[in-house]
């Protein structure tokens, strides 16, 4: 931080040893200085620790299955949930500085009891069917497709029905709970409260009607009311914009690129306070534009198959692939064939501190 006007000469013997001296003493004071560090603490754009990186499912999976041979779910581990670490983050199990991707596999007749936590939740399935997941006692059907949500402090316990075993991800907001020292956490029953399996929770048969909103719920609150987004209601939002395209009506978000973001529908904002969610469909040989966005963004491919460009590296992705892209690195999709992709990250964090800023670098 010094130019050739300010720059000191090089200091004199006499002078480097009472540098050492001080710098000795700050140590033993437990006191830093700024300006051997700016760079790093001050930089010019963002350059994370984070890594652009994939986990392709066919890895994952097994290895979660393999867990679930030889490590039983209960009490105290509460969960056969396996975190994707990203190589840039010194071992912690985070796939970026603020969110927690994990492989979770519950064998058939399995229970994972209840507990509650501040970390928010949700889980969102690649495939199978089976698992109910009961959120403050309300059994939540959890199949292909579906996005559930399980807000911060809202009991929770998964069981399966079937006598096959089931494999989803979860995305927490664990290493931001973590870094802000924020988290609470309490068990709750070690069987499920209502081991039911009805088809739709409580929750959406109150909440999940487009544009209708029960008078008795009024009020703002911070995460969505309700547990469960069906894919068939994303699928057909996406198919319509790309048919409303066809027929020449703008609805789409890039060409060939239909989207959609997860609201929480007493707000019309994001689900949960610190996640957002969202889905992609690209058509086969559609692209985005190459964009940097502050925060972090972790898809997984629902189906088909394509790529990710990071920061000028090529990345082939088909389904069940999750992929992490960093804050600020920049990225494009490239569909070869009609792509499915869900997608969260941590941008309601950063837009609720005026942090959000995004940058698209050029058409492809
Ligand atoms: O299913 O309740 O991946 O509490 C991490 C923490 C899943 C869960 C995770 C959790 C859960
Ligand atoms: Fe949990």
């Amino acid at each position: 931080m010094t130019d050739a006007t300010t720059a000191p000469d090089a200091p004199n013997p006499e002078d480097a040893a009472a540098l050492d001296a001080l710098y000795g003493d700050f140590a033993a004071g437990n006191m830093m200085p700024l300006w051997t560090d700016i760079g790093d603490l001050m930089p010019a754009a963002p350059h994370p620790s984070a890594i652009p990186f994939v986990w392709r499912w066919a890895d994952l999976l097994p290895l979660a299955q393999r867990a679930g041979e030889l490590v039983p779910v209960g009490r105290g581990g509460e969960r056969r949930a396996i975190a994707l670490a990203n190589p840039g983050l010194g071992g912690r199990p985070y796939i970026s500085p603020t969110l927690w991707c994990a492989i979770q596999y519950l064998g058939g007749h399995e229970v994972a009891p209840e507990h509650r936590h501040s970390q928010n939740a949700f889980r969102f399935v690649v495939e199978g069917e089976g698992v109910w997941t009961v959120v403050n006692g309300d059994p939540v059907r959890m199949s292909r497709g579906d996005l559930l949500l399980t807000p911060g402090w809202n009991f929770h316990g998964h069981h399966n029905e079937t006598a096959n075993p089931m494999a989803w991800i979860d995305g927490l907001d664990i290493p931001f709970v973590h870094y802000t020292d924020t988290a609470f956490f309490e068990y709750g029953s070690e069987r499920v409260t209502d081991e039911s399996t009805p088809d739709l929770s409580r929750s959406e048969r109150l909440w999940a009607h487009p544009g209708l909103r029960p008078l008795t719920g009024l009020a703002a609150a911070a995460s969505s009311p309700i547990a469960a987004y069906r894919w068939e209601h994303t699928d057909r939002a996406l198919a319509a914009q790309l048919e409303l395209e066809d027929e020449g009506h703008p609805a789409t978000v890039g060409p060939g690129h239909a989207a959609v973001r997860y609201i929480n529908p007493t707000t019309g904002r994001d689900v949960l306070p610190t996640i957002r969610a969202q889905f992609h469909r690209l058509r086969g040989g559609a692209a985005t534009s190459t964009v940097r966005e502050v925060g972090s963004t972790v898809y997984q491919v629902f189906s088909g198959r394509g790529a990710f460009v990071i920061d000028g590296q090529e990345h082939p992705v088909s389904t069940g692939d999750i992929v992490v892209v960093p804050s600020w690195a920049a990225a494009s999709i490239h569909a070869d064939e009609q792509l499915d992709l869900f997608a969260f990250g941590d941008q309601p964090i950063i837009e609720k501190l005026d942090f959000d800023r995004t940058l698209t670098e050029a058409a492809n």
